[in-house]
Parts: C-alpha cells; sequence; structure tokens
C-alpha cells in the first residue's frame, strides 16, 4: 500500500527520541530529573539518619520534647542560598531548551504543514509558497489536503530536512504528541501554534491527542509515516491528483449515493461542488490510507462495511451520523470509497 511507511514504531517511548527536537527535549529531561534524584536521595539520607541516630528510648521519653534551636543564621542561609542555586540552574536548562527549539532557523526545503484539530480527527494541508505580503513575508496556500496520517520525509544530520507544522483547532483544545518525535503542543481555537519534527529514522510514529476534547478523544489517534525522500515525493505527487474515474458499475452507483445523501455536505472529494464546508475528513484519496476513523480501526473492506453501516459501532459517539443505508447502498458506496486511491 502507498501510505505504508517501516518500521512500525508503535512504542510511543519519549526516552527513546527519534527526532531532534525530542532528542533537545529528552537531553534537559535527564538534566533535570539527575538534579531531582540528587536532592531525593540527600533527603532522604538525611531523614534516614535522623531516625536511626535519635531512636525512641520508651513511651517517657517520646512526651519530651527535644532542645529547640532559635535564630541560627547559618541554617537559614543555607536553606534559602541552596534552593535558589538550583532553581537557577534549573531556569538555565529549561530557557535553553526552549530557545534552541523555538529559534531554530529553518532550511530553505522545510516541508510546511497545516494541522486542524476536531473532534475526532485531523485535518491536514500541505502548503505551498505564494508570493510574498505586505510585510515581505512568504504566503502559504494549500497545495493539497489529506486527513489524519502525516507523512513527512526522513531527515539527517548532514543534509536536516525538518517539517514545520502550523497547529490549528475547529471545535475545542486539541494536543499533537508523538513521543519519539517531539514535545506536546496545544491546538487552541484561534490561535496558530507552531512546532517542528525532523525525524532521524523511516517508520510509522504513534501518537495521541493528548488534551481531553469529548467522549472519543482516547481514539483521536496520531500516525506520522516518515518515509524516504523518494517515496514521499511519490506519495505526495499522487496526493496532488485527481483520483481516476472507475467504470466499475457498483462503484458508480456508490458514487450517487455519495451525493444523494450528502455525504458532500461534510466531506470533499475532488470534484464536489463549491462551497465546501470542512465537517469530516477530505476523502480524495482515502484509499490511500491504512487507517480510518483517526486510526481507530484499519482501513479494510470489513471495518468500511461497518463503518457505512453506523460509524459509532466503531467509535461510540463520532460526528459523522449513521446515514441509515440499505445494505446495498452500503456496499455501493463501500466500493466507490475505495477507488479513492
Ligand atoms: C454530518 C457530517 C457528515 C456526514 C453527512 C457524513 N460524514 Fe462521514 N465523517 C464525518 C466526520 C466528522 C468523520 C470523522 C470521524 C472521526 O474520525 O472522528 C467522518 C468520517 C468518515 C470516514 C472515515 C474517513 C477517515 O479518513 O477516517 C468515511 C469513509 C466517511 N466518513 C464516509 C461518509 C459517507 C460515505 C457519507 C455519506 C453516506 C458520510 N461519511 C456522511 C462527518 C460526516
Ligand atoms: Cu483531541
Amino acid at each position: 500500500m502507498l501510505s505504508a511507511a517501516e518500521p512500525e514504531r508503535k512504542f510511543t517511548d519519549m526516552f527513546s527520541p527519534l527526532s531532534v527536537p525530542a532528542e533537545i527535549i529528552h537531553d534537559s529531561a535527564i538534566v533535570v530529573s539527575l538534579i531531582c534524584l540528587a536532592i531525593f536521595l540527600v533527603v532522604v539520607f538525611m531523614l534516614c539518619y535522623v531516625i536511626f541516630k535519635f531512636p525512641s528510648k520508651g513511651p517517657e521519653d517520646d512526651k519530651k520534647e527535644p532542645p529547640q534551636i532559635y535564630g541560627s543564621s547559618q541554617i537559614e542561609l543555607a536553606w534559602t542560598v541552596i534552593p535558589i542555586l538550583i532553581t537557577v540552574v534549573l531556569i538555565l536548562v529549561t530557557v535553553r531548551t526552549i530557545i534552541d527549539i523555538q529559534d531554530r532557523e529553518m532550511p530553505e526545503d522545510t516541508v510546511h504543514v497545516r494541522i486542524i484539530g476536531h473532534q475526532f480527527w485531523w485535518e491536514i494541508h500541505y502548503l505551498k509558497p505564494d508570493g510574498v505580503d505586505a510585510n515581505g513575508k512568504t504566503k502559504w496556500v494549500t497545495d493539497f489536503v489529506t486527513a489524519n496520517e502525516l507523512h513527512i520525509p526522513v531527515s539527517s544530520r548532514e543534509n536536516p530536512r525538518p517539517t514545520a507544522l502550523q497547529l490549528e483547532s475547529a471545535d475545542v483544545i486539541h494536543s499533537y504528541w508523538v513521543p519519539q518525535l517531539n514535545g506536546k503542543t496545544d491546538l487552541i481555537p484561534n490561535h496558530t501554534n507552531r512546532m517542528w519534527l525532523e525525524p532521524l529514522a523511516t517508520g510509522t510514529y504513534y501518537g495521541n491527542c493528548a488534551e481531553y476534547c469529548g467522549t472519543q478523544h482516547a481514539n483521536m489517534l496520531i500516525r506520522v509515516m516518515v518515509q524516504t525522500q523518494e517515496e514521499f515525493d511519490k506519495w505526495a505527487a499522487n496526493q496532488r491528483k485527481k483520483p481516476v474515474d472507475s467504470t466499475d458499475p457498483i462503484a458508480v452507483a456508490g458514487h450517487e449515493v455519495f451525493y444523494k445523501y450528502s455525504c458532500v455536505s461534510c466531506h470533499r472529494i475532488d470534484g464536489s461542488p463549491e462551497p465546501l464546508a470542512i465537517f469530516g475528513p477530505d476523502l480524495t484519496h482515502f484509499a490511500s490510507r491504512r487507517w480510518l476513523g483517526s486510526g481507530v480501526a484499519l482501513n479494510n473492506t470489513e471495518n468500511l462495511l461497518s463503518w457505512m453501516r453506523d460509524p459509532h459501532v466503531l467509535k461510540p459517539g463520532v460526528l459523522m451520523p449513521n446515514m441509515q443505508l440499505s445494505e446495498t447502498e452500503v456496499e455501493q458506496v463501500t466500493a466507490f470509497l475505495q477507488t479513492l486511491k
């Protein structure tokens, strides 16, 4: 299948970063954890010391108060100055990491992508430059649209090929998190956040929406296919094309079902009438995706038939209604969707 990228990286572990920004975060997390571990060990040591040094000498002794010390400027200085120093070190480590990630200059051939979070799926626009605006800044317009599965080229240290993400939301707050590729970044309504990925190995990376956004939040899954430059270019070229109209009579009937039941008021397939409200995923190349329902099930015939009978079976509470199709219509529309390669 076109969209596959091996190997599967299902292990969503932030301690094995495979992308430049994830590595930077990982390294500073280790420094911070080691400092915290040192503080923990000192406290535990002092606690054990006191417990063993001053054991109880019986019930009578327990009632007496130990001698009290007042106003030791040495002790007060120590417990004020040392924590301040530790905090300053933690601030420096954190600020350095933030600057390193946020102010990174992106090379000329960076891939630019706009991701819009929806309950409970991801709208993905690949962008292309379109001249400059009044301030001399590059204007970005949509090149092609897809959903849920983000394809990006693999990068290397000698020849960086990062992908810059522009994150937005159509409804509530979501959060984009692929632990091996970068930290979390929220998708906030009426505000654009940014992050970048620079993966150092190919494969399909797994992630999740990381901000509770409604009933199917747990099934708002993320898949990032990191491909070689060649595979990525091939994939992108296919996404830009209009799918070839099938002549199979069942698929042709399915195409009619698609218009008859106003699937088209929520979904875009190339050639659908304008204007287009984007409420559901773009289906132009739906058959080239490995999963359906934002990762909830594999995109195979059995699952697609189930989805067309009632999407709430695989994804209860999903915002696509049960379209009440007859069994014949279910089969026709399924056959049609499978031609959208
Ligand atoms: C009211 C709007 C609406 C209508 C009408 C609608 N859908 Fe959907 N559809 C959605 C939404 C929203 C999703 C995303 C569900 C999710 O993953 O959370 C979706 C998902 C899908 C998917 C899975 C896409 C993917 O990439 O995961 C398919 C296939 C689909 N719809 C087909 C259809 C067909 C065929 C019809 C007409 C019979 C239809 N839809 C009617 C809103 C709609
Ligand atoms: Cu979400």
